[in-house]
């Protein structure tokens, strides 16, 4: 999959998404990650590409010109529409769901903002793009929410983990949080590992760990649970992890 990145900032990304997991998605050209500076379509020679907002406020807005040439010239060159991202506080917000949703396409454009935003006029003029935002919080810029995204994509590409069910049993891919993991040495100041992981018995410990993690997504997030509608299998299982979490 390739990742074309419109930033002010390529660095901060690239020293994000040059490690680890990501660093070797990049090396065995599982993904393709390219870097367009928006300050090369600036239209004066101080190569600016932001402006004072109308009707007043703080800060400045990215401008509606050169991030719209840019665009187009990406496009441009693969005569396909490539989908862009709009990364804001404003956007809808980016989940498991939306990063398996591009996981699927081949090409995907991404422009981080900065300062106090985009010039509303691109969301009209840009077809095929959409806002996002990582949460409900406020940060500096969009280059650490484009690594975000990268790497949220990346992860459910095929050849990016070493292990191919490591995506399957991550956090959210069931619409769940992970259950619980323990390392050596079996006991930690008293506290013991859970029995049943001990025990050898895989269908066991696939049943406490199914358990486990219904069980501490509505401890922790009731708001997952509400969404996802249980079965009436998973109600007993919830109902089980209740009881046997009482007193
Ligand atoms: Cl994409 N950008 C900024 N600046 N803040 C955010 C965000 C993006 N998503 C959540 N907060």
């Amino acid at each position: 999959m390739k990742f074309t990145l419109i930033t002010l900032f390529p660095d901060e990304i690239s020293s994000s998404i040059s490690f680890g997991i990501l660093g070797r998605a990049i090396k065995n050209k599982v993904i393709e990650v390219d870097y367009i500076s928006l300050r090369d379509y600036s239209d004066n020679k101080y190569q600016s590409i932001d402006d004072k907002p109308y009707g007043g406020g703080p800060g400045m807005l990215i401008q509606a010109e050169p991030l719209i040439k840019a665009i187009n010239k990406v496009r441009s060159e693969s005569n396909k529409n490539i989908p862009v991202i709009f990364l804001t506080p404003q956007g809808k917000l980016f989940t498991q769901k939306t990063a398996k949703a591009y996981s699927q396409i081949n090409q995907l454009i991404i422009v981080s903002g900065r300062y106090e935003g985009f010039d509303e006029r691109v969301h009209e003029l840009v077809d095929n793009s959409s806002e996002i935002s990582i949460g409900d919080y406020v940060i500096s810029g969009g280059e650490i929410a484009t690594a975000v995204i990268i790497d949220a994509i990346t992860r459910l590409l095929p050849g990016a983990l070493g292990d191919e069910n490591s995506a399957k049993q991550d956090s959210f891919s069931e619409g769940l949080l992970d259950y619980p993991h323990y390392t050596r040495p079996e006991e930690v100041e008293g506290i013991k590992v859970p029995e049943v992981l001990l025990s050898g018995n895989h269908n066991a410990i696939n049943q406490w760990r199914f358990k486990q993690s219904i069980g501490k997504t509505f401890d922790k997030r009731p708001d997952l649970i509400k969404k996802r509608n249980l079965t009436d299998e998973e109600e007993e299982i919830l109902n089980e992890y209740i009881k046997d979490n009482k007193e």
